[in-house]
């Protein structure tokens, strides 16, 4: 599909003086069209035989613990009657388009046209009226925590303000279409969820509060001039903090994604950058929290011009589409037509020229399982996709991507993601720093991502594991080993064309028996 960006070498870093590269190798890495990798990595369902593990036991006993996918442990009943986070949503618009099908809702809607100077940031309606809301691009209230006992900033792990099994509960919205009428008061069906379901719930839930707490003292310190390294290790500090960060069991679940402008995902500064945010930026700040291996991936977009506004609000409404329109048996190409109806119904002027907001056609949203943050489907974000259906109990990451540009992201610039492959084939490794490497980022993230600002902490990425004397020294050469024998992904920044913008939304949500639960839905977005 695309052409090749093969000539763009996205392990290449300028070695730390003193490293040798140890392997003369040409990476002229096949210019992959991101969608088919993407969609190649999420082939990984047939689980090969042979894993790695048993090769990695030989290293370090501790490593197989990190891929063990937890069992859904049946606690107390998840409760969820604190102060809920739905009631409280800022948007008309999302409510006048509740119930319709974002094909429907769009014909009706016009075109919007570029929204000048508005003044401030806006107000949340629903809420105390308090205070504003923080930034450009969310809604809601700076006392969003402080109710649920939480001090400002934020410093009481997230566990200590809620009794076991009753985290707040996401938004609740009935499962679309006429065949899931029943499922809402189906005896049957919600005798199933206190069943099977009620602790893994709460462990979500737990992961879910983790994040708005996050992300509401992130929208607080936001603003030009801020390092985005400095930004990154601030937001990531204070999520280790208050998931009370303990090794797998409880943490960050992948790198604080800081995609600028045409930059659409997977961009998070490496040691070094000194990218500094600016006025004009559009910024994707995209992380996740996890709980047991429970993964929250929630991300808003950024921004301080007004003229991005429509940029910003057609992306976050074509997420709230494509959520008004997820279900269990919901064939997920239908979801894709329903969220590029609604994006491409906006237009955005930016210095004077009017551009179409497209929808980006080779990123998606993905389901997400234990330790797993693309569990195998692909929920597409324009219409043509294939006709795969929700199913009862998934965990989906629903997001969307606008664009100014092509609406088509090739990966470009610096790699720092990485991603030890879930199926990753069994690869004698010769070299003692690529097994020694392999085996710490085995026992530190197990399957989760990381990146490389964290094995370069004195700790390596987890203080519980490693304590202080995890620091990785000179690991490049054997991270590219890594990469290029297929035990460890590469997850390079994904990209429109220069000069474009791309703004994000994303939620994560639940495939419940009797309703769909939108864990991470915030007074924000
Ligand atoms: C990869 C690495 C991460 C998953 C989507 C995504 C950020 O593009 C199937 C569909 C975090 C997440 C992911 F560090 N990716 N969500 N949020 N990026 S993806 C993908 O690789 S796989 C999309
Ligand atoms: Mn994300
Ligand atoms: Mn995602």
């Amino acid at each position: 599909m695309a052409g090749p960006v093969g000539e763009v070498d996205n392990l290449k870093v300028d070695a730390p003086p003193g490293e040798e590269a140890d392997d003369g190798e040409e990476d002229a890495e096949e210019g992959a069209d991101t969608a088919s990798s993407l969609q190649g990595r999420s082939q990984k369902q047939q689980r090969q035989e042979e894993t790695q593990e048993e090769q990695e036991e030989e290293e370090d006993k501790t490593a197989s613990a990190a891929s063990q996918a937890p069992a859904p442990s049946p606690t107390g009943e998840a409760k969820g009657d604190v102060e809920g986070v739905d009631g409280e949503e800022g948007d008309p618009d999302a409510a006048a388009d509740a119930g319709e099908t974002g094909a429907g809702a769009a014909k009706k809607r016009k075109k919007k046209k570029k929204k000048k100077g508005s003044a401030g940031v806006s107000t949340c309606p629903g809420g105390t009226g308090s205070k504003v809301a923080p930034a450009r691009g969310v809604t809601g209230f700076t006392d969003s925590y402080v109710r649920h006992g939480q001090t400002e900033p934020p410093t009481i792990p997230v566990e200590d303000l809620f009794e076991e099994g009753s985290f707040p509960e996401g938004e609740i919205l009935e499962h679309p279409r006429d065949f899931n009428s029943f499922r809402i008061t189906s005896e049957e069906k919600r005798a199933e969820e206190r069943l099977q379901y009620a602790g893994l719930y709460d462990k979500a839930r737990k992961a879910a509060e983790v994040h708005r707490q996050v992300r509401r003292h992130a929208q607080s310190y936001i603003k030009p001039g801020i390092k985005l390294i400095d930004m990154c290790t601030t937001l990531e500090e204070k999520n280790r903090e208050l998931v009370r960060e303990n090794g797998l069991d409880a943490g960050i679940a992948f790198p604080t994604g800081c995609s600028l402008n045409h930059v659409a995902a997977h961009y998070t500064p490496n040691n070094g950058d000194d990218t500094v945010l600016k006025h004009g930026d559009v910024m994707k700040v995209d992380f996740g929290t996890q709980v047991e291996g429970h993964i929250i991936d929630c991300a808003w977009t950024v921004s301080f011009d007004p003229q991005f506004d429509p940029l910003l609000e057609a992306a976050r409404e074509a997420t709230n589409a494509g959520i008004r329109n997820a279900g269990i048996d919901v064939p997920l190409n239908e979801v894709g037509a329903a969220i590029q109806e609604v994006m491409e119904s906006y237009e955005v002027e930016i210095n004077g020229t009017t551009y179409p907001v497209k929808s980006m056609r080779n990123l998606t949203g993905h389901n997400i399982g234990p330790y797993d943050i693309h569990a195998g489907k692909s929920v597409p974000i324009v219409k043509g996709g294939d006709s795969t259906r929700m199913e009862e109990g998934e965990f989906f990451a629903i997001e969307t991507f606008g664009s100014t540009g092509r609406g088509h992201v090739v990966e470009d610039l610096e790699c720092s993601h990485y991603m030890k492959d879930i199926n990753a084939p069994r690869v004698p490794l010769r070299l003692p720093k690529a097994r020694q490497l392999l085996s710490h980022i085995s026992k530190t993230f197990g399957t989760l991502a990381f990146c490389r600002r964290w094995l370069e902490r004195p700790d390596g990425g987890s203080a519980t594991i490693n304590g202080v004397s995890g620091k990785q020294e000179k690991y490049v050469g054997a991270l590219k080993q890594l990469c290029d024998s297929g035990l460890v992904n590469a997850l390079p920044p994904l990209c429109d064309v220069r000069g474009s913008y791309v703004a994000q939304y994303e939620h994560t949500i639940l495939m419940r028996p009797t309703c769909v639960e939108v864990l991470s839905r915030g007074d924000d977005f």
